[in-house]
């Protein structure tokens, strides 16, 4: 019988914890969108995509900041809680650094569990943080004081589930291949249920190189930004379960609005971009609006 059984015969739909932990033991590749409020979160589930990213890069940029960690934990969270609430697909919350030490990590975990995000995922680099692909020397954590962050954050969850994700920056930050994996099998050990390997490289050699070398019976995840020539298949054979496209459709908002304002700014009449731009009523659909109230402009 099934363990999700419940007395009156009827199955219980699976949590948002419960469907990524099975998604990541499944035979194909996770692949999660970066988004940063309800509206983008929900285009991502609306395109077929197995998770959302609640991206720090996202988030941090549509409040006009850059991801420094100069958005605070309660920002972080409320967004993660908008996507949360919109969408059926579990979110996986991207927690920079953690926001602090381990008591900080303690503490934000418990938070992002009560309201049911199913991952958080945080990184070892020094806090406070700036984005990996920032063109600045990137300092890293000691690798014990990091798991120590896993531990506490594994140790308050308690008998809560949520999916934790661990992120060696090592690769980013030059340290190189054993470092590397020298950082994520201590991470697992840690409590880990996934480690994310991140790259700037041009080119997808060194996390198949890293993932050639992974002796460790935790998955792997990898963000192909800069790698992108890579497909999510070659990436699942070598041995990543999770591929996030962390910032592109970001980056595909922010290409659109400077388009069609250029071309508004030049037209001087709103019929000039009517037929690049979604209706009010595609809007409506995507907010819920019930259908008897939706327009057609
Ligand atoms: C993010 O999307 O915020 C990430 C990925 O952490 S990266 O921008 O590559 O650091
Ligand atoms: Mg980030």
């Amino acid at each position: 019988m099934s363990e999700r059984l419940s007395r009156g015969g009827q199955v219980p739909p699976a949590s948002k914890v419960d469907r990524l932990r099975d998604l990541l033991a499944g035979p194909s590749p996770v692949r999660a969108v970066g988004a940063h409020d309800g509206l983008t979160a929900k285009l991502v589930e609306q395109a077929g995509f197995d998770a959302v990213w609640a991206s720090s890069f996202e988030i941090s940029a549509s409040h006009g900041l850059p991801d420094a960690s100069l958005v605070t934990m309660t920002q972080y969270l409320d967004a993660a809680t908008a996507m949360d609430e919109v969408t059926d697909i579990p979110v996986i919350a991207d927690c920079d650094t953690g926001f602090g030490g381990p008591m900080n990590v303690a503490y934000a975990v418990q938070r992002y569990a009560r309201i049911g995000i199913a991952a958080m995922c945080i990184e070892d680099k020094l806090f406070p943080k700036i984005n990996s692909f920032a063109d600045i020397a990137q300092d890293l954590l000691p690798a014990e004081d990091f798991a120590l962050k896993i531990k506490a954050a594994r140790e308050a969850l308690g008998d809560e589930d949520m999916v934790l994700i661990a992120r060696t920056e090592s690769l980013i930050a030059g340290h190189g291949l054993e470092e590397a994996l020298g950082r994520g099998r201590l991470y697992a050990s840690a409590g880990a249920d996934a480690v994310l390997v991140h790259s700037k490289s041009r080119r997808p050699d060194e996390v198949l190189e890293f993932a050639s070398k992974w002796d460790v019976d935790v998955p792997l995840v990898a963000v192909p930004t800069t790698y992108g020539t890579v497909s999510e298949q070659e990436l699942h054979e070598s041995g990543f379960r999770l591929v996030i496209y962390a910032n592109q459709g970001l980056r595909a908002a922010v290409r659109g609005v400077q388009e069609v304002l250029r071309e508004l700014n030049a037209a001087g009449t709103a019929r000039s971009v009517d037929e690049r731009i979604a209706s009010m009523s595609e809007v409506f659909a995507l907010q819920g609006m019930p259908s008897g109230y939706r327009t057609t402009p």
